[in-house]
């Protein structure tokens, strides 16, 4: 029966796959470490507040002590890593906090587990790490999609510390037999997006009656994934996967921003309509520097070796997840304030919207 630590649990994926996890096994022990930043919310793990199999520790994944010491008190055997910095806009004003969490803290949660599971107690252990697709760069309109063997070309700050990350893990099984795994997955979407992200920004925007801001031409291409998905892949990572391993998770979903906001805007005319259509709020501003122009994700290597498939069309998923916004307002309303609201303004305080 294994015994987990899962970090960053509060934010967005983390918390859906805590929620996953003890849904799907009752019995297993879960231990959340948690920093919770701005993005890290107790709110996502409420329904789960009073389950005795569950733990919530408030604490850094660069305290190598914490760490050594909840593996020891907790007996814990697997580790899977989703803390990190996660906002691609925020890595570009402000990088260090991305190298402090992403890396830094990524190799300190390496070396608390090589002391206690390698050097120490000498015991079956599984280090699994959360990457992301952004590592391998971006892809032109008509290039295959990215596979487990595709060179790695980081292009923003964000995805050059995740892309840092990832070697490590590596390095750590090469050199010194850590057990590892690492997942390099897609754009997720779904409950608990935290809405400085396209698709909560978006919804929560037209909630509000707020300009939709879409960067540059808005024909740059995401590959998105329901995030339940995600979590199913990465547990048939952590049952059957190699150690040593990389797995790309993927939802075989590609969209413009364009399309996907205009989507989002009919989707909620139709369940909440306004006086307005939505789509009007639509506004195209400065682009991001750097803007990888298109991801994708092959997926066939998860798919034939652990029978991993995303389930549900996106039409579904994306109905679900306008659904959860309209019904959970509390949820999304407490987080705009505060630094939050700080955030807003800086980065989309442009005088003139239409500004290229
Ligand atoms: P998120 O920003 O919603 O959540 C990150 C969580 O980590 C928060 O709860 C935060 O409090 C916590 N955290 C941050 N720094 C910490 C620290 N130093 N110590 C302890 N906790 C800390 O992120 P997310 O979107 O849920 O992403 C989770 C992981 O999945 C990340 O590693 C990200 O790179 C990866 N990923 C995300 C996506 C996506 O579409 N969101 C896609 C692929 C991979
Ligand atoms: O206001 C916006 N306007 C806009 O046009 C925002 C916030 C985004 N965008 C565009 C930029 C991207 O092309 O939408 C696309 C998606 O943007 P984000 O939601 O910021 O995601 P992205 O930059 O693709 O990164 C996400 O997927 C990979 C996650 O945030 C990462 O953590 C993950 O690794």
């Amino acid at each position: 029966m294994p015994r987990l630590l899962v970090t960053g649990g509060a934010g967005f994926i983390g918390s859906n796959f805590v929620h996953y996890w003890l849904r799907r096994h009752p019995d297993d022990r879960l231990v959340v470490l948690d920093a919770l930043t701005y993005a890290g919310n107790l709110a996502n793990l409420e329904p789960v507040k009073h389950n005795p199999q569950y733990r919530f520790v408030h604490g850094n994944i660069c305290d190598q002590a914490l760490v050594e010491k909840l593996l020891v008190e907790e007996q814990l055997d697997t580790l899977v890593h989703f803390a990190a910095e996660s906002h691609v806009d925020r890595s570009i004003t402000g990088p260090d906090a991305f190298i402090e969490t992403n890396i830094v803290g990524t190799h300190s949660l390496l070396k608390a587990a090589k002391n206690i599971w390698l050097d120490t107690r000498r015991q079956e252990h599984r280090f699994h790490h959360v990457s992301t697709d952004e590592v391998y760069g971006s892809l032109g309109p008509h290039d295959p999609a990215f596979t487990e063997e595709t060179p790695y070309a980081p292009n923003s700050p964000y995805a050059a510390s995740k892309a840092a990350s990832d070697h490590l893990v590596r390095a750590y099984h090469h050199t010194y037999g850590l057990q590892v795994t690492t997942s390099n997955c897609s754009n997720n979407y779904g409950p608990y997006h935290f809405p400085e992200k396209l698709i909560p920004l978006v919804i929560t925007n037209i909630l509000q009656g707020k300009p939709i801001p879409i960067y540059g031409d808005g024909l740059n291409i995401r590959d998105w994934l329901y995030v339940e998905d995600h979590c199913r892949g990465i547990e048939l990572v952590l049952q059957q996967g190699r150690v040593g391993e990389t797995y790309n998770i993927g939802g075989n979903n590609e969209w413009t921003n364009i399309d996907i906001v205009k989507l989002i805007c009919d989707i909620m005319d139709e369940l909440r309509p306004r006086s307005t259509r939505s789509a009007e709020l639509i506004t195209f501003i400065k682009d991001r520097p750097g803007h990888d122009r298109r991801y994708a994700i092959d997926a066939e290597k998860t798919m034939t070796e652990l029978g991993y498939q995303p389930l549900g069309s996106f039409e579904t998923g994306i109905r679900k997840t306008i659904t959860w916004y309209l019904e959970n307002e509390a949820w999304w309303k407490s987080i705009m304030e505060g630094s939050y609201l700080e955030w807003i303004e800086k980065q989309y305080s442009i005088s003139d919207p239409t500004a290229k």
